[in-house]
């Protein structure tokens, strides 16, 4: 049966402006889906670079205004991939307009913005979800699975970490191109909103909701160039931070987020210890999850390493032939995917904008409890 068109207007160009555009080029191929993502248009301010990039991934058309592009009539999905600041705005005028919105991550500046994104597109009826990709590395997907049958008994502890080393040098700029992620009035926060986002999106769905959080920030470089005045303005976003916090289910979290470890690229790291077992996972190794069961006969019981590219594996069907890998761009693929199947079976595919509120929470509470030293509720 022919499928139906899905038309998207892409807000932005930048990394995840191309990594979705892969996405919805790809997602055809291999998912067997009611609609097939059309690539109608893509906007943003500098025409010059929004046509090459409409040209490099094959949109049909460009737009410099995101007001007008909305408000096309043959948009079905705004997919917001602007910096942070933006989001709320573009998010209320595309629900009004009734459009379905994919939006990047993290969900707003705060909890406050992101509460009125939810109650604009609940009360809009439209389709709606996050960027929280790595949910859809098979890996961690798998791990849902074997803590949702139980099989690690009890969880005690979960400890994550998210590492990067590409803002040591104080020469960098804030503001503009990707470093817009520097500016406070651009990206609300630094890691926390940034990296820590991922690693407490992923928490929350493997192992439920937050109570209260104690945390610590650090601003390393207090003052940068900004790319628009070229003056020195003192910096606002957290540059590491480390929280600790209780998990409703009573284990204990441990999180760790930084742009100041040498060495580390883009080290997303998690391990949560259970009763029965263990599990742990490296966005390094993505395609591996590591596992330890204690029924295990003692005689060879230890970690071992699971290659998750097996047909019985989440996702692992849609690819090659077992034994053969996939890796970052896939998770994207398999986030639409999943949203379209939502939109086919009426059923939401996760995070809704309701569902990356409860990060945008935890992250407030996280920054909240850095400013005042004591611990925050959630
Ligand atoms: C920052 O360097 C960044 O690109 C984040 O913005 C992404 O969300 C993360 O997946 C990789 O790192």
């Amino acid at each position: 049966m022919a499928k139906k068109p899905l038309n998207i207007g892409m807000i932005g160009y930048g990394f995840m402006g191309r990594t979705h555009s892969n996405a919805y080029r790809k997602v055809g191929n291999f998912f067997d889906l009611e609609y097939q993502p059309v690539l109608k248009a893509a906007c943003a301010r500098n025409e010059e670079a929004v046509q090459k990039f409409a040209d490099q991934w094959g949109y049909e058309s460009i737009e410099t205004d995101w007001r007008k592009m909305i408000a096309r009539d043959d948009i079905d999905v705004v997919d917001i991939c602007t910096p942070n600041n933006l989001h709320k705005e573009m998010a209320m005028e595309a629900a009004k307009a009734g459009k379905m919105i994919l939006c990047e991550k993290p969900l707003s500046m705060n909890t406050a913005e992101g509460e009125e994104m939810c109650q604009a597109v609940e009360k809009a009826g439209v389709a709606n979800m996050v960027w929280y990709n790595y949910r859809r590395v098979p890996a961690v997907t798998l791990a849902k699975q074997l803590i949702d049958e139980g099989r690690l008994g009890k969880i005690f502890h979960y400890r994550a970490n998210f590492l990067q080393d590409w803002t040591i040098s104080a020469d960098l700029p804030q503001g503009g191109n990707a470093l817009w992620r520097l500016d406070v009035d651009a990206a609300g926060s630094g890691v926390t909103g940034d990296l820590l986002a991922h690693c407490i999106d992923t928490a929350l769905w493997l192992n439920g909701g937050i109570a209260d959080v104690s945390a610590m920030t650090e601003t390393f470089i207090k003052e940068r160039v900004h790319t628009e005045t070229g003056e020195k303005k003192k910096v606002g976003i957290d540059d590491a931070c480390a929280f600790l916090c209780h998990f409703n289910n009573g284990s204990l979290g441990l999180f760790e987020s930084t742009r100041y470890a040498r060495g580390h690229k883009a080290l997303y790291t998690f391990e949560i210890n259970g009763e029965n077992a263990s599990i742990s996972w490296d966005l390094h190794d993505l395609h591996r999850l590591n596992y330890f069961d204690h029924k295990d006969d003692s005689l060879i019981r230890g970690w071992h390493s699971v290659h998750v590219t097996d047909g019985d594996m989440p996702y692992m069907d849609k690819w090659w032939v077992p034994g053969l890998q996939i890796g970052y761009e896939h998770t994207f693929v398999h986030q639409v995917a999943d949203f379209i199947e939502g939109l086919s079976s009426g059923k939401p595919s996760s995070p809704t904008f309701r569902d990356a509120l409860e990060t945008q929470k935890v992250c407030d509470a996280v920054l909240a409890s850095a400013k005042d030293r004591s611990w925050h509720n959630v």
